[in-house]
């Protein structure tokens, strides 16, 4: 009698919707917080749940982790894209087209790196075998096909054409069992989440940073004087009162041995706007990218967002500069015009290699 009751209650490979959340595209983006997800279907061999403190999402269990463990199809591996493990969200499109596909995983091994795109209920194959190889064991942003020729993937090769506006139901069904995302972006624009460096981190927590190194903040040259905001921790510029086309800087002599450093560069996103940033090391260019766009996406303001570059060559005295410059994406209102993103950053971490 039971029995049967679940059997109604919760019919075969469908599993009750989650989140009633709708993801808006605005301006030819919309970022996807992966945990926020309507539903999951085809979960008879393999689900998706949540880890890492309900902050991500992973297919489990993950019973092929290395090449020698046995491939069995259809259950812990799928070229098949809705086979198995089919996760649902809700996405408003606002602006028709074509889409580029980015999803911030995080890949321990070789076998749990691959996942499947779709979209209402079609599996285009423009969105099958979505690739990660760079950035193992770290939160790393992707958008790369692999292909026969190229095992790590092609970079363009992931979209969809979404031809009408309107509510669509955005689908990620398993290649690998083990495989583990957080965020999900499409964009119009492809290199929008991409540095010629690195990819960048979304991270949760606020407080995982609790230092804050001591920045020289009156840099010689035209430059705005940014101020510290204490309550979030983070150098920005007072749009208000300063120029909001012009850089800032922030400098410091870096007092360690010399050698070859890991940086990790951490700025606060913003709803009103995706700012500009760089670190120059004694004159050369080694971090250059713009925050995400997190208007409309379910991403607190001031979420901390990393960029690590590794392999730096330091010289005990080398000069480390932080150019940073306020910008607005228009979309947030302030009194007759509209508001300002502030530049706001937390600070640059080195770590020798
Ligand atoms: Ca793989
Ligand atoms: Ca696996």
């Amino acid at each position: 009698m039971t029995l049967c009751l679940l059997c109604v209650l919760f019919p075969s490979n469908e599993v009750y919707a989650r989140f009633k959340k709708v993801f808006e595209e605005q301006d030819g983006f919309v970022m996807i917080d992966a945990t926020k997800f309507s539903k999951q279907t085809m979960t008879k061999k393999r689900k998706w749940k949540l880890v890492d403190n309900k902050t991500a999402i992973q297919i489990l269990p993950d019973t092929r982790k290395t090449h020698s463990d046995k491939l069995i199809n259809g259950e812990n591996f799928s070229d098949k894209p809705g086979e198995a493990a089919v996760v649902h969200y809700r996405v408003k499109i606002n602006n028709p087209g074509k889409y580029y596909v980015w999803v911030s995983a995080l890949s321990t091994g070789s076998e749990d790196n691959g996942v499947h795109v779709g979209i209402d209920g079609e599996w285009p194959e423009t969105g099958k075998r979505m690739q990660w190889c760079d950035g193992k064991k770290q939160w790393t942003w992707a958008s790369k096909q692999r292909t026969a020729q190229n095992h790590c993937g092609i970079c363009g090769g992931i979209y969809l054409n979404i031809n009408e506006g309107g509510e669509h139901e955005l689908m990620f069904s398993m290649r690998e069992d083990g495989f583990k995302m957080n965020r999900i972006v499409l964009s119009k624009e492809y290199d929008i989440m991409s540095n010629k460096l690195v990819e960048g981190n979304i991270s949760m927590n606020l407080q995982e940073y609790e230092f804050f190194s001591k920045w020289d903040i009156n840099v010689e040259g035209d430059y705005s004087v940014p101020y510290y905001q204490g309550n979030i921790n983070a150098l920005a510029i007072n749009t208000v009162r300063q120029p909001t086309d012009k850089w800032c800087a922030a400098k410091q002599i870096f007092s360690g041995e010399e050698g070859v450093y890991d940086m990790s560069f951490i700025s606060l996103l913003e709803n009103d706007g995706e700012c500009y940033y760089k670190v120059i090391v004694d004159g050369i260019e080694v971090i250059n990218f713009r925050n995400p766009r997190i208007f409309g996406a379910d991403i607190k303001e001031y979420t901390p967002y990393t960029i690590t570059v590794e392999g730096v060559s330091l010289k005990n005295n080398s000069e480390i500069m932080v150019l940073f410059k306020p910008d607005s994406n228009k979309l947030v209102p302030e009194k007759d015009a509209f508001a300002f993103a502030r530049a706001r950053w937390r600070d640059l971490i080195i770590k020798k290699k």
